[in-house]
């Protein structure tokens, strides 16, 4: 059972199916791991983990934080799915954020969380996340593992390329993984058409360094490819932001044969601060588009969703020496730059190598105009051998992601040949690899895409595990595998399954986080419209057919717990402030028969949930988590009277 044999060249179409990977049988791959791995994953009782690794969630829409060494699951955090655990897009305060142009949007598919950078270090505020269906990039605060940030992208579909940010956090941007008319173009074009009438466009979403705040500043537009990955420069490339592009051929039919016709794809050079002065210099162009903004507060422990109508656009094909191509072997996925911002290494998934290019190569070769041929009549492609540093030989099949550690390596996953390969940055050379199981994704190496990577350890995201935990019907988990990568070989330490599918992590040190957490609001600086301070202050006041219900919760009552008055048909709005001034003592708050999901109230905080009541009855509720001893005796009845 050996996957790293990649003598046989697959072809292309086998490469793009996970169900390729050969038969597997369980039992000799536990018996690679190390007599003492145990001991490096075993965090006692009682004990932190190092590392926060923060892991996409797929198609659940959410993340997902874990502790490293030991793998577990310390939180999911809802961002663009609803989430009943804690009434999230549930409850009147939260529903805001899953606003969308298109209406309420309950689901999407996140794939990378990317963390805020200060100097190109990871610097532990922020965490940005895609949404890869309805297009759009949502902003954790760190401090309170809350979104509280979500802003759609128009004039594309399939957010795909995002969000990786740029330095100094100055931009996270979005780019499209399905090419498509602008938004303001009319869509009612023939698909066939596409070659003539479909775009990309690249999004720039500012960043404020204080708030964090997020902007839409410009969208540039590009050729209609499909744009896999990216990443920033940093150090000497600070400028420069790089994507990968596949379908090169602008198929719109039979992609897994018609996009991998080509020898060659791209990567897409964008000279970012140099676009960034041209809209400052006012030459973007104003379009009329429809996009959501949505942003939480932690003041009014509430959402609000604005729609906003215009962005601003350059066509990079009116401004040279915005937008240069690499030529990348074979349907490149992901695109990565070493630490010091020289290299950049692209991985094109159905490539037999892996090129490294070289960013001052890439400035010579813009200098001296040597290019391979334009695209769209004045984009052009740089030549090959002119950027190429090199190339990583015989990595082994379908290279797809490459994180850097701390003592000049780079780790690439390899899909098809299930493996992980480590290489030395500096002379491209093969130094050590290891089976994984199986199908890997991405990889993440604690600040691996960072200036300041820390190393240690590095976690593996698989699509397939097949053998590697007890069934589960027909639905296996996906799974993480953790391996140390202090010595000079890669040792494996750990499996753990995970949420939904884990696309890509990143993961930091959990100092820079564990300082500033919050752990409770203040319930004097509750500024939430329908905020009781104390018991006393609660009521039920009817308004025609609506009804409010200010509502407290403390140890171990809620208050008022007999509510009289309400007939079929009322809107009832139960607000309900958890008094609470302490860590880790939420309230819960559930109705009988609501067609909604449960409250979870952190202390300080005020939360909402609308009720209709439809029969006669008297109808109990309770808090749902379990407080205090007296937790049960928190409860109470509503009787529901005809109208
Ligand atoms: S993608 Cu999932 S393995 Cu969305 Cu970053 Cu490469
Ligand atoms: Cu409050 Cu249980």
């Amino acid at each position: 059972m050996k996957f790293s044999n990649y003598i046989i060249l697959i072809p292309a179409l086998a490469l793009l199916a996970g169900s390729t990977m050969p038969g597997c049988k369980p039992g000799k791959a536990g018996s690679s791991v190390d007599a003492d791995a145990a001991q490096k994953v075993y965090v006692a009782p009682g004990k932190y983990d190092e590392i926060y690794t923060f892991m996409s969630g797929g198609f659940s829409g959410q993340v997902a934080a874990y502790g490293i060494p030991s793998g577990r699951l310390l939180k999911v955090i809802p961002v663009f799915s609803q989430n009943p655990e804690n009434g999230y897009g549930y409850s009147e305060e939260t529903k805001p954020m899953l606003n969308t142009s298109h209406g309420f949007v309950a689901w999407d598919d996140s794939h990378h969380p990317e963390l805020s950078k200060t100097n190109g270090e990871d610097d532990g505020r922020w965490l940005f996340i895609n949404g890869n269906n309805t297009p759009r990039i949502a902003r954790i605060d760190l401090t309170t593992f809350k979104t509280t940030e979500i802003i759609e992208l128009p004039n594309i579909g399939g957010n795909h390329a995002s969000p990786f940010c740029t330095e100094n956090t100055e931009y996270v941007v979005g780019n499209t993984r399905f090419s498509q008319p602008l938004d303001n173009a009319g869509n009612d074009v023939p698909i066939d058409s596409y070659k003539k009438n479909f775009k990309g466009a690249v999004s720039f979403v500012k960043v404020d360094k204080e708030t964090g705040g997020m902007k839409l500043a410009f969208q540039l537009i590009v050729p209609a490819f499909n744009y896999d990955l990216a990443h920033a420069g940093k150090g000497p490339s600070h400028d420069w932001m790089f994507f990968t592009c596949y379908n090169t051929e602008q198929a719109n039919t039979l992609l897994e044969v018609n996009a991998s016709q080509r020898d060659k794809d791209f990567v897409m050079a964008i000279n970012w601060k140099k676009a960034e002065e041209l809209i400052l210099a006012g030459k973007g162009t104003k379009i009329p588009v429809k996009y959501a903004h949505n942003v939480y507060s932690d003041k009014t422990h509430s959402a609000t969703s604005t729609i906003e109508k215009e962005t601003q656009i350059l066509d990079v094909t009116k401004f040279p020496g915005l937008v240069y191509y690499m030529p990348c072997p074979k349907s490149p996925h992901g695109v990565d730059v070493t630490p010091d911002g020289e290299s950049i290494v692209a991985s094109g998934k159905l490539a037999a190598v892996i090129p490294v290019f070289s960013y001052k190569k890439m400035l010579d070769a813009i200098a001296k105009k040597a290019y391979d041929g334009m695209i769209d009549g004045n984009l052009p492609v740089l030549k090959y051998e002119a950027v190429l540093r090199g190339e990583v030989k015989k990595p082994g099949l379908g290279p797809l992601h490459t994180e850097f550690d701390d003592k000049g390596f780079a780790y690439t996953t390899m899909f098809v040949s299930s493996e992980v390969v480590k290489w030395k940055v500096d002379n491209l050379e093969i130094i050590d690899r290891a089976p994984v199981f199986y199908s890997p994704g991405h990889l993440s190496i604690p600040g691996g895409d960072s200036k300041k990577p820390y190393g240690k350890y590095v976690i593996v995201m698989d699509k397939i595990t097949k053998d590697r935990y007890l069934p589960t019907g027909p639905e296996l988990s996906q799974a993480a595998q953790l391996f140390d990568i202090s010595g000079n070989k890669m040792k494996l330490l750990l499996d753990f399954p995970t949420i939904g599918e884990p696309h890509y992590a990143q993961s930091i040190p959990a100092e820079k986080i564990v300082k500033n957490q919050v752990k409770f609001f203040k319930l004097a600086d509750n500024k939430n419209a329908y905020a009781v301070k104390s018991e006393k202050e609660t009521k039920v006041v009817r308004t025609g057919k609506r009804v409010d219900v200010y509502m407290t919760a403390m140890r171990s009552h809620l208050a008022p717990d007999n509510i009289e008055g309400i007939q079929v048909g009322d809107d009832v709005y139960i607000h309900i402030t958890n008094l609470e001034q302490d860590w880790d003592v939420p309230h819960g708050f559930a109705i009988k028969g609501a067609n909604n999901a449960e409250l979870l109230i952190m202390p300080g905080e005020t939360s909402t949930l609308k009720w209709n009541p439809y029969q006669q009855g008297i109808v109990p509720f309770y808090c749902t988590d379990f407080c205090s001893a007296l937790h049960q005796e928190m409860q109470g009845y509503f009787r529901v009277s005809p109208a």
